[in-house]
């Protein structure tokens, strides 16, 4: 029986309110709030970071713990109903004594809450790799590998709560499962934990339990929970891909999160992505002109990491871009790089700048360049002339190169670019051509 058709009996008995109206306004103050979490990737190695710096290596291990920490502690200050977990809570089979002793910590503090935890092993942490003194423990459901199931808990409210998922039991998933999933018309709410790959994946090596947007869109589920790409993404009101708590690398650039989810009988899902990451890793980009020189660049990258959370520590990578001819002179010499990376970082005590891609041209003043030679003095004649293809075509190039340019400008030509325009785009191309100092 589910709630509604239990409250029908109660209210029909009292013969009072015995309408569908009265019924859903009670059920819409009846939400199910839950926590949707994955890819949590306990145990992570780390790899290329760990060699490189210690310091930051041991930073990210910690901040594994604190991230998932934090949304335990969310989820008990928000007394949810549930926490879900979509797969790949450990980052390999090979789980280690601390984090099983932590997860059993913080299972146990739910399990004080009467907060339950649901959970599908992925393709990073298949089921037979999970340790017994989990796997049994009180507060967890840990879905059945190899096949889809079901379970139904009640939520703290007394509502019905149908959870249908499938445990990885290998390190491949090749086949889609979703067509298995099946809701329960008994229950208040169907609930679906699925591990798995977005779209029509052309890369057999990179699907994993393959689902299209609209499979999932067409079933009666209320909420799909969805785990595998590191990314928050909503793929639908009722869809969504929670991300992961914490990032570990340069690939994770959308910061740590989890989904908490708001679930009412009639009205559209409530989801809020809640950041709890403790490092994030961001991609600077910091635009420098003629003008700039060694410390002006450094004050627009100190202007450019400011803007941060005390709470946090920041891994960044910083692109340096634009014309200028001291920054090009400075970081031509690969040593220079290094001392003003170490410059920098003495700076900060939660940000560490890890590399910076100095993306940097010679600054050319048009007039040098087109007087420093015959030809680039005839082709300033000719962009006088413009539109000057003819002029080019029965030209007297006979150089490889300098052909090739002047096919490129004609090729540009056709979209009628200004004179000024056209003036840049021939300096660009004669750098790209020459890749040499001016
Ligand atoms: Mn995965």
């Amino acid at each position: 029986m589910t709630r509604i058709e239990f409250l029908r009996n109660i209210l029909s008995k009292t013969g009072k309110y015995n309408s569908d109206c009265y019924i859903k306004f009670v059920l819409m103050n009846e939400p199910i709030i839950f926590l949707h979490t994955g890819d949590v990737h306990l145990d992570s190695p780390f790899k290329g970071i760990k060699e490189n710096n210690r310091i930051l290596a041991k930073k990210l291990t910690d901040a594994s713990y604190d991230s998932f920490k934090l949304l335990i502690s969310h989820a008990i200050s928000d007394n949810v109903d549930f926490v879900l977990i979509s797969g790949d809570l450990f980052d390999s089979e090979k789980k280690s004594l601390k984090t099983i002793l932590f997860l059993k910590e913080q299972f146990d503090l739910l399990l004080e809450r009467n907060i339950k935890v649901i959970a599908i092993a992925g393709n990073h942490d298949p089921y037979f790799s999970w340790p017994d003194d989990l796997i049994s423990h009180k507060a967890l459901h840990l879905f059945e590998p190899g096949k889809v199931s079901s379970l139904v808990l009640e939520s703290k409210k007394g509502l019905k709560v149908n959870f249908t998922g499938y445990s990885y039991n290998s390190k491949v998933l090749r086949e889609s499962i979703h067509g298995q999933y099946e809701i329960s018309k008994d229950a208040d709410f169907n609930i679906a934990l699925l591990h798995g790959s977005v779209g029509d994946i052309k890369n057999e090596h990179h699907r994993y339990a393959p689902f299209n947007i609209s499979d999932l869109k067409d079933t009666e589920f209320d909420y799909w929970a969805l785990g595998h790409i590191h990314k928050p993404e909503i793929l639908g009101d009722r869809i969504a891909y929670c991300g992961i708590p914490q990032p570990r690398n340069f690939k994770e650039l959308s910061g740590g999160n989890y989904l908490k989810v708001n679930l009412n009988d009639n009205k559209k899902p409530e989801l809020n992505y809640i950041n709890i990451s403790k490092v994030e890793f961001r991609s600077i980009e910091v635009a420098v002109t003629e003008k700039d020189n060694i410390t002006s660049c450094i004050k627009a990258i100190k202007d450019a990491l400011t803007d941060s959370d005390d709470d946090k520590f920041y891994v960044n990578r910083v692109n340096l871009y634009g014309d200028s001819n001291s920054l090009y002179n400075y970081f031509k010499v690969e040593s220079n790089k290094e001392d003003f990376i170490d410059n920098l970082n003495e700076f900060y005590d939660n940000q560490l700048v890890d590399d910076i891609f100095p993306n940097l041209e010679q600054y050319i003043e048009r007039e040098k360049f087109f007087n420093a030679n015959s030809f680039f003095k005839e082709l300033s004649n000719l962009l006088e002339k413009y539109p000057f293809a003819e002029h080019l075509e029965t030209g007297y190039l006979k150089n490889k190169s300098l052909k090739r340019i002047t096919d490129k400008i004609l090729a540009e030509e056709e979209k009628r670019p200004s004179k000024q325009d056209l003036e840049r785009i021939l300096i660009d191309l004669f750098k790209a051509e020459f890749d040499e100092d001016i």
